[in-house]
């Protein structure tokens, strides 16, 4: 049930207690060792000193990407490159990617929260995880490898791709987790179900899925044609990598790994600490980290943060479901949307299938957004009047959920890109 009870079920002073030691022992590590946070401190008059209580974390600036991007490549870790044993950079969509290193205990410590996360997921030494995150500088691979190799599973380094293999070691070996993107997944038992091959000839018990946003919705979708539980894993490589959050059995919340980070939520556009329950910008402290610790981190990602008890036992705090980030969320004539509500306004629909993109565009200085989606092979033999009716209710259902008018395009099976990753959920024709 528990990887590491003592620290998973740790009453929560002690907890606190210990996050209070880490993040002065960090403060002065990034302070001494690493002249751009050294710099960012002394322009604001602040020394590890001044670090006495949890709460005096506020007073510690914000570190963006941006930081790291004009430090690039390694201008922000805390011990000389001989201290390193691994590099894994993030794609950086824009500019410079964003570089990240690892001591060997860094490695010891990743290896030590994807375990805890697999054994949330109900994994153990008995389990054959088939790892199809991509491996390569993305952490998605080798950091739920290292996890899975430490709980002692068997691990099926299969990366992403190659779909139709993927599927037969998932036969042949007996896998029983799959690790992968959710939208991967969903694509995996695509392949499957066109390979005529059913859920139960299949070994699969449960789903480590993170690296993009995905709805609840999602989930019963994934739950009901794999046939397996389907638990949210979060992480980005600035922080460690995947293991940073995870759900339990109970699916209310992911678990930070608090003696590890510490998790704000604050306001995006002001920078303020919001109250516990209150969605906002998740900032991540890491505190158990030595190649590169970093301070107060902005994540972009939109979430809430929950510190009642759980009733896994796991004393550690809870971030909802991640909403999106920051960048992907759209503004369509003032209203805010996120991607993810729109797949549970979709899925809510129920006659559609999961896969969707949205197309944003700007016309006559108005902000448009379309919504493909694709509909099954048997609605296209139907009258034009059922393919209207079906498009007036995705429309209703859209706006009953986000509160905006979009224009839905139907379109046949398999027009939208299946994806072996992360998905490509917007299409922006203002950018290109
Ligand atoms: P890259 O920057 O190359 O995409 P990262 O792995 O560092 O690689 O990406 C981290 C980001 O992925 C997070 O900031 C978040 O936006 C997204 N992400 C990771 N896990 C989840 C999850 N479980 N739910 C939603 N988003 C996630
Ligand atoms: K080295
Ligand atoms: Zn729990």
């Amino acid at each position: 049930m528990y990887w590491n009870k003592t620290i998973e079920c740790m009453d929560k002073e002690l907890l606190k207690e210990l996050q209070l030691k880490r993040l002065k022992e960090t403060v002065k590590r990034v302070y001494h060792n690493v002249p751009h946070y050294r710099d960012k401190m002394q322009k604001i008059g602040l020394t590890p000193e001044d670090i006495k209580t949890l709460d005096d974390i506020k007073l510690l600036p914000f570190t963006t990407k941006d930081d790291l991007r004009q430090t690039y490549p390694f201008g922000m870790f805390a011990v000389p490159l001989s201290e390193v044993v691994r590099i894994h950079a993030s794609s950086g969509t824009t500019g410079k990617p964003t570089v990240v290193g690892y001591t060997r205990k860094d490695i010891d410590t990743w290896a030590e929260l994807v375990a805890r996360a697999i054994v949330s997921a109900g994994g153990g030494k008995d389990s054959i995880i088939q790892v199809s995150y991509g491996y390569g500088l993305f952490t998605g691979g080798l950091g739920l490898h290292y996890g899975a190799e430490r709980v002692g599973a068997v691990v099926i380094p299969t990366s992403g791709g190659n779909t139709k293999r993927q599927i037969m070691f998932m036969k042949d070996f007996g896998t029983t987790i799959l690790a992968c993107t959710p939208s991967y997944a969903l694509y995996l038992a695509e392949v499957m179900e066109e390979e005529g091959i059913k859920p139960e000839e299949l070994k699969l018990k449960a789903g480590i899925f993170g690296a993009e946003p995905w709805s609840e919705n999602m989930r019963k979708e994934l739950e009901q044609k794999l046939h397996i539980t389907a638990l949210d894993i979060f992480g980005m490589s600035e922080l460690i990598g995947p293991g940073v959050a995870m759900e339990c059995q109970y699916k209310n919340g992911l678990h930070v790994y608090e003696d590890c980070f510490i998790a704000e939520i604050i306001d995006p556009v002001t920078g303020e600490v919001l109250p516990e329950g209150e969605k906002g910008e998740l900032v991540i402290t890491t505190i158990a980290k030595e190649a590169l610790p970093v301070i107060r981190y902005r994540t972009r990602d939109i979430t809430a943060l929950h510190t009642d008890e759980c009733p896994c036992g796991r004393t550690h705090a809870r971030i909802e479901k991640i909403l999106g980030r920051t960048d992907d969320m759209l503004i369509i004539r003032g209203v805010n949307v996120f991607p993810s509500q729109i797949e549970t306004a979709l899925l809510n629909v129920g006659e559609v299938e999961p896969h969707y993109q949205l197309v944003v565009d700007r016309i006559d200085n108005l902000d448009q957004l379309e919504v493909w989606v694709e509909i099954s092979d048997k609605f296209f033999s139907d009258e034009v009047k059922e393919l209207e009716d079906l498009k007036r209710k995705i429309t209703h259902e859209i706006y009953s959920t986000v509160g905006i008018n979009v224009a839905v395009k139907l379109v046949e099976p398999k027009t939208i890109e299946r994806s072996e990753g992360k998905a490509k959920r917007v299409i922006d024709k203002r950018k290109i």
